[in-house]
């Protein structure tokens, strides 16, 4: 198989992406940076965390043909006409979508393939994985390339006698699926006659309502079992003993989409966040009816792998999965049971520690133990600061994490508590923290580390007056 690639070449020359070049215009607006991103296919990647959760989720959906290797330049056509998104519709801006020119531009959803692959009508049901492309901010949980999966089912109108027959069969489909004991929240009516209407030209409500219960129990399931593995993996981390845990809840909110009526958005609560992590809905019967299909029904869904694969390892940082560094790839093993990512930086740690006496006082002191580590914000994110006792101590540990962030800022990657003593005959207490000094940008010169140590050691005794050991 051959990869694939893109090069920028003299604007008058135009864009080659995939071996195809094309023209360019004044609505071109792929940077460089994008391109260079362009062909690493993660979603396809053996043994990539994205590769990983596509599979996780195909396997729940066992009969669908997987499409997984659509190349990412469309037309207009494909990723907004024919869903029938409005002519005015926000998505279609140059500030929300990478265009290779004024009629070809990179996909910004899996959706851009349905109708094709519905005039395929291969399968009755099908997913597609692949790389899409939004102009967004990039922070810890967005990023302007990320990875979508996209699953549809359909029945056959022509298989059923009547319409009460078609509802019938997909109610009866539905009851041959695996049973859950998830908490669900669905205050949701079936159809809403303004925000979530019922395809009332093409569709009864019985056959509506249908599709919506399997589509929903279909997407529930898929749900327990990606939780589930992301629990296990947890508690076997012993970051989560699975009994603390809250237990699973999801909940059904109403949403929009051109390509299906009615829709919603599934979301997880996952340790005190609501989280969307997908978008769904009854396809829309023109949809089906231009792709040449008329006589289908059925559901379909847009799903964020990146979403679902950063709370199934433990991934804290969106931008994680483009490294190529081994510490990060070696960590991801399809064939074994899914296990926590462990954080690493790129460049080695400079550990250095400040044993100091406190002064005489009579508050408490309130530090961490030994054991239970408290962390500063690391570089590879992702560990929780535990909040302290609210007591006014004399001596708070979170104020040296703020005398050590305002310090060294992003090169510390963690501060912790590795001896306590009270002196037993003046009765003064004795700490030595261990400042872990690692940059994200670049080894750590002995001098830079020594000097940042430094300032905070001077800064703890001007701040709280302690006596440097
Ligand atoms: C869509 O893209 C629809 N095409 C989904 C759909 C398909 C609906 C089929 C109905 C039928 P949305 O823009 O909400 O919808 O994106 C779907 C999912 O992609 C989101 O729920 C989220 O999990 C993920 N996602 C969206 N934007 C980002 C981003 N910037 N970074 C990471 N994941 C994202
Ligand atoms: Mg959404």
């Amino acid at each position: 198989r051959q990869s694939s690639t893109a090069t920028t070449s003299n604007a008058d020359h135009g864009l080659t992406i995939d071996g195809n070049t094309y023209a360019t215009d004044s609505w071109t607006n792929v940077p460089p940076s994008i391109l260079a991103q362009y062909g690493r296919r993660l979603h396809i990647q053996p043994n990539h965390p994205i590769s990983i959760t596509r599979k996780l989720i195909e396997s729940r959906f066992p009969a669908f043909q997987n499409r997984n290797e659509l190349p990412a330049v469309v037309t207009v056509d494909q990723n907004f006409d024919s869903l029938g998104f409005t002519q005015d519709h926000p998505g279609r801006s140059r500030t929300d979508t990478y265009y290779i020119n004024k009629d070809t531009l990179l996909r910004t959803h899996t959706s851009a393939h349905e109708v094709d692959v519905f005039r395929d009508n291969a399968s009755d049901g099908y997913t597609i994985s692949a790389d899409v492309y939004r102009r967004d901010a990039v922070d810890r949980s967005h990023y302007p390339v990320f990875h979508q999966m996209e699953g549809a089912l359909t029945w056959d109108r022509n298989a059923s006698s009547s319409s009460e027959d078609l509802a019938e069969t997909i109610m009866s489909s539905l009851k041959k699926l695996p049973k859950h004991d998830l908490v669900v929240e669905d205050p949701n009516p079936p159809f809403h006659e303004e925000r979530n209407p019922l395809q009332t030209k093409y569709h009864t409500p019985e056959e509506a309502k249908a599709v919506a219960a399997h589509l929903k129990r279909s997407l529930e399931d898929m749900v327990v079992t990606i939780f589930a593995a992301a629990d296990k993996a947890l508690a076997a981390s012993g970051q989560g003993a699975q009994g603390e845990q809250e237990p699973l809840k999801v909940r059904w909110v109403e949403a929009f989409f051109p390509h299906t009526s009615p829709s919603w958005e599934l979301e997880v609560w996952w340790r005190g966040d609501w989280l969307e992590v997908l978008g769904c809905g009854v396809i829309d019967q023109p949809l089906l009816n231009r792709a040449g299909v008329s006589s289908r029904v059925g559901w379909a869904f847009g799903i964020g792998l990146e979403r679902i694969a950063m709370l199934l390892f433990g991934i804290p940082d969106i931008r994680l999965f483009w490294s190529k560094d081994q510490r990060f790839l070696s960590q991801f093993d399809e064939s074994q049971p899914i296990r926590r990512f462990q954080p690493f930086s790129k460049y080695p740690a400079a550990p250095r520690d400040v044993a100091f006496w406190l002064p005489k006082s009579d508050g408490p002191v309130v530090v961490d133990t030994p054991a239970s580590k408290t962390s500063a914000p690391s570089a590879a994110g992702g560990q929780v600061t535990e909040p302290m006792s609210s007591e006014t101590p004399s001596f708070h540990e979170n104020d040296l994490m703020e005398v050590v962030r305002n310090a060294a800022g992003d090169a510390v990657e963690d501060v912790s508590l590795i001896d306590s003593f009270k002196h037993p005959k003046t009765g003064r207490q004795s700490l030595c923290y261990r400042v872990t000094y690692r940059s994200l940008e670049k080894t750590l010169t002995t001098e830079e580390a020594n000097e940042l140590h430094e300032q905070i050691r001077q800064e703890l005794v001007l701040k709280f007056g302690v006596e440097l050991r």
